[in-house]
């Protein structure tokens, strides 16, 4: 029973991802590269609605400006004879040699300053195709070595980077968010702004905070055994959710990029009822693209990467229809109200209660009996967690 996406679902991919060669640190190419006009069409045969790129996956490295803008216009018009749109655009800063010790955070300044060139003209090409996203995985910003970065100074530089493009994109006028994405390790031994957590804490030191979220995956907070799902809602209660990477991943090793659902399918199932149902009212808490960063793996000839693509999307989908009937099952519904789940969002204190107020309160301290939650007073969160669980195994409507 695989699930049809249509537009409105907004599926976004990498052509990074479906372009993905099959070359790994072990071996070469598995598969020919894939021409971007037939990923443009490929995709909205699929039901996706938009495709994501780095600079260097439309047109090399180190292109003419003449070979650059012929790929740009080849992108153009396979969009609009297609109707896919281009929500995401990010530069890769990691691929070249010259990237090597990293773009922003170099040690040395003639390579940040090359690296900030390169953004740059690349903002005006993310402003011309009407991107609202700027995602910013500064892959190879960090370090094998403590000595060999001062963290300190990286970060000052890394900030002053990130303010630098703030002011642009408003000089300019451009309609465009940023989202820095985080990971632990890989390729460098340890990168900076690691999990989710640093990145929030470091928007916070910007001049333009309001310009600057994040685009957090799901194998990269799982690579330092952090629930994504927590991490979800934490960028969500912060208002930092400005774009977000799906894909799978099985446990603290390398990077998988597994099919989304692939990986750590609990997580999944949690992170899709939290993303459409989380929201007010039960409504969504996310409305921006549900984009893809994953590889086909290297197994795979062609008819496996569209396999693997339009596996994603059924993936989503069914987890979604598969919340959907958990959240609205009365048993679950009873086992929510059994859990307190709801009371959590009560306020601890009284309207207009003091800390006075409070002391005063015989029933919350002197006649409380916290003796009771000895062998009493359970919360059902298992139950909860097995109606969940025959949910999304089909075993209840
Ligand atoms: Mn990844």
């Amino acid at each position: 029973m695989a699930m049809k996406p249509t537009k409105a679902d907004k599926f976004s991919f990498g052509l990074w991802t479906i372009g993905y060669n099959g070359t790994d640190p072990f071996g070469g190419p598995t598969r020919p590269d894939l021409d971007v006009v037939e990923a443009v069409e490929r995709l909205n045969d699929l039901g996706a609605y938009g495709l994501t790129f780095h600079d260097d996956d439309l047109f090399a490295f180190g292109s003419s400006d003449a070979a650059r803008q012929k790929q740009i216009d080849r992108l153009t018009q396979a969009l609009a004879d297609t109707g896919i749109v281009v929500p995401m655009v990010t530069t890769n800063l990691f691929s070249a040699p010259v990237f090597k010790d990293g773009g922003f955070t170099s040690n040395d300044r003639e390579v940040r300053r090359f690296a900030l060139r390169k953004v740059l003209r690349n903002l005006d090409l993310a402003a011309e195709l009407g991107a609202k996203t700027f995602v910013m995985w500064g892959g190879r910003e960090g370090s094998e070595y403590d000595s060999a970065k001062n963290v300190g100074a990286a970060l000052e530089r890394y900030r002053e980077a990130v303010n630098l493009l703030g002011d642009y994109v408003t000089d300019k006028g451009y309609d465009i968010r940023f989202a820095i994405e985080p990971k632990p390790n890989e390729p460098r031994g340890d990168i900076l702004l690691p999990t989710l957590g640093h990145a929030l804490a470091f928007i916070n030191t910007l001049d333009r905070p309001e310009l600057v979220g994040v685009n957090p995956e799901v194998g990269h907070e799982q690579m330092a055994g952090l629930n994504f799902t927590a991490g979800i809602a934490q960028a969500i209660e912060h208002g930092k959710l400005y774009h977000i990477d799906l894909n799978g991943q099985r446990g603290i090793k390398y990077d998988q990029d597994l099919v989304f659902g692939h990986g750590d399918v609990m997580n999944a199932f949690s992170l899709v009822d939290l993303l459409e149902n989380g929201g007010l009212n039960g409504g969504p808490a996310y409305d921006g693209p549900r984009h893809f960063d994953y590889k086909p793996s290297r197994t795979e000839d062609i008819t496996g990467v569209w396999d693997s693509a339009a596996a994603n999307m059924a993936n989503y989908l069914m987890f979604k229809e598969r919340a959907a009937a958990f959240r609205a099952d009365p048993e679950v519904q009873a086992a929510f109200a059994a859990a307190r789940v709801n009371e959590l969002s009560e306020p601890t204190l009284n309207a207009g209660e003091s800390y006075d107020d409070l002391i005063a309160d015989r029933s919350a301290y002197e006649d409380f009996t916290p003796e009771r939650y000895f062998g009493g007073q359970g919360y059902g969160f298992v139950r909860l967690q097995q109606l969940a669980v025959e949910h999304l195994l089909g075993f209840r409507a």
